[in-house]
């Protein structure tokens, strides 16, 4: 019995030496990851938009794969009524998303759109060769640029353009991800999204409407005007949120695209089971917050087990509530009291996110046709006063007694209500009595709301509630207002 045992075990350590030294002369012809030459017939990979994912390969070999990604410099919105010029992988912010195997060929063609104005390359990080790819892909407008690679390493990787100025290039949105998985596939799960983080500089101020232009300064800076996932403010709430149910598996494929932030990514309301960080192969469990730096990616994956609005952050949280970096998750199905009680807190976590601004653009098209009616007005600025003003003077106007006066039925507000101007660009504090009750709190100034906004949700408090408003405030109104006060310490201009 000990002699056999023995002699398992020499066998098993013989057995392993001869696999160490065959693995040895592998590795010396080939590097890992090599699965050898290309089988069965090329090809064409499917390549999908944010925030979907292409399917598995579900490929138990290597092969040849053939990657066709069009440059395309493209005006689209950025926020509400502002637009931007972005130049894109395929047409998108971020760019299409790619899937690959481990071991697979992949020749990869850059066609670099005729109508466009600059020249583009591609860094894949998922590329071993000198720029990952750029070296080799510098593409001038109507032309094609061609170059092949072997995917050696499984994981997820950020692509981006490295034409000078390169910080330019990915500052318009120029990245997005490629995914290489390991030889055995990843475990299905019920859905898999793209979600990539951006961040943008225009000369104009966040939700400043028109064309903007890039702002060098500010990119230098490292000042955005904009942080974002998926390329806008609206990409990914409202009829864009992602969706799930309860019960199913989310597997997030999370890039951040730069060019100059470091993202601390959270799902409000959620833990992720796994996230593989840095887009490495080790797992960590049970984390709240993943960084995602900028060039780099993360797999995460969670399950859901109440219904909701789960909202997706950049938890340095100035960037999710006044920079756009807010993505927004819907899970339906029934309530399980057991694991979370009720109260829904969603509309003071998603402000003027929750539902769509589309009232609010409206109005402002026509605010620049002169065609601004009081009911437009009074619409928009019920849009905006939700999640707002309404985290303390509440959605209905009635305040809270000894904390937040109300707004409905204020006889404070009827008897002067030009001063509300003053209160809501300068705040407000000290001693006061509404409707006969008295209070001594602090309201701190709104001016990082623009002059249309306050105009509209002014607009909208002193004509809703049964409140007799006085005629409409214009923005010009609220624009003069500001020129003549000055900022109080620590304000928003
Ligand atoms: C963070 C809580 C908070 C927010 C947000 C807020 N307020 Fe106030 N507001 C107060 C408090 C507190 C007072 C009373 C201040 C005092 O006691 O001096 C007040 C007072 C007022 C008053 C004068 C009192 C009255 O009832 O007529 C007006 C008008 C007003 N707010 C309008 C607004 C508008 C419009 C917005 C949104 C643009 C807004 N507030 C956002 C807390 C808030
Ligand atoms: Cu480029």
């Amino acid at each position: 019995m000990r002699t056999s045992m023995m002699s398992r075990m020499l066998l098993a350590a013989l057995a392993n030496a001869c696999m160490m030294s065959l693995a040895h002369a592998a590795a010396a012809t080939k590097p890992d990851g090599d699965q050898g030459p290309p089988m069965g017939p090329p090809i064409h990979a499917v390549l999908t938009s944010p925030p979907n994912v292409p399917p598995p390969t579900h490929r138990n070999h290597p092969a040849k794969v053939i990657v066709d990604l069009e440059v395309k410099e493209v005006e689209k919105e950025i926020s509400e009524g502002v637009r931007y010029t972005f130049w894109t992988f395929g047409g998108t912010v971020p760019g299409s998303f790619i899937r690959v195997r481990q071991g697979d060929t992949v020749e990869f063609h850059l066609r670099n759109h005729p109508d466009n104005k600059m020249p583009h390359n591609i860094d894949l990080h998922g590329v071993i060769g000198p720029g990952g790819g750029a070296a080799s892909s510098f593409t001038a407008p109507g032309h094609e640029s061609q170059f092949t690679f072997k995917a050696l390493h499984q994981g997820i990787y950020v692509y981006h353009c490295a034409t000078s100025p390169v910080g330019m290039h990915i500052g318009n949105g120029m990245y997005g991800l490629m995914l290489v998985e390991p030889p055995a596939g990843l475990k299905p799960v019920d859905h898999e999204y793209y979600v990539m983080q951006g961040d943008f500089y225009t000369v104009g101020k966040y939700r400043e409407k028109g064309l903007q232009p890039f702002d060098m300064q500010k990119a230098i800076d490292e000042k955005p005007t904009y942080v974002l996932f998926n390329g806008s403010e609206g990409a990914l709430v409202g009829d864009n949120a992602l969706t799930a149910k309860i019960g199913e598996k989310v597997r997030l494929f999370i890039g951040n695209g730069g060019p100059n932030l470091v993202s601390s990514f959270h799902v409000i309301g959620e833990i992720f089971d796994k996230v593989w960080y840095e887009g490495g192969t080790h797992q960590q469990e049970n984390v709240q917050t993943t960084l995602i730096p900028s060039g780099g990616a993360v797999i995460a994956e969670f399950h859901t087990v109440v219904p909701g609005s789960f909202v997706m952050v950049d938890h340095s949280i100035f960037r999710a509530f006044n920079k756009g970096a807010l993505a927004i998750l819907k899970v339906s199905g029934p309530e399980d009291k057991t694991v979370y009680s009720g109260k829904e807190v969603d509309s003071a976590y998603l402000g003027d996110k929750a539902q769509s601004l589309a009232v609010v653009s409206q109005v402002e098209a026509s605010t620049e046709h002169g065609t601004l009616t009081l009911d437009q007005q009074v619409k928009a600025g019920g849009a905006l006063f939700n999640g707002t003003c309404s985290v303390c003077h509440q959605s209905n106007g009635q305040g809270l007694e000894g904390v937040f006066p109300p707004l409905a039925g204020s006889d404070l507000l009827a008897a002067t209500p030009r001063r509300a101007v003053q209160i809501v660009l300068n705040g407000l504090s000290g001693p006061l009595t509404v409707n006969g009750k008295t209070y001594n709190s602090v309201m701190p100034p709104m001016s990082q709301l623009n002059d249309d906004e306050l105009a509209n949700i002014l607009t909208f408090v002193t004509h809703s509630w049964n409140n007799k408003g006085p005629e409409a405030f214009s923005a010009a109104e609220i624009k003069a207002a500001r020129a003549a006060t000055p900022r109080p310490p620590g304000a928003a201009e």
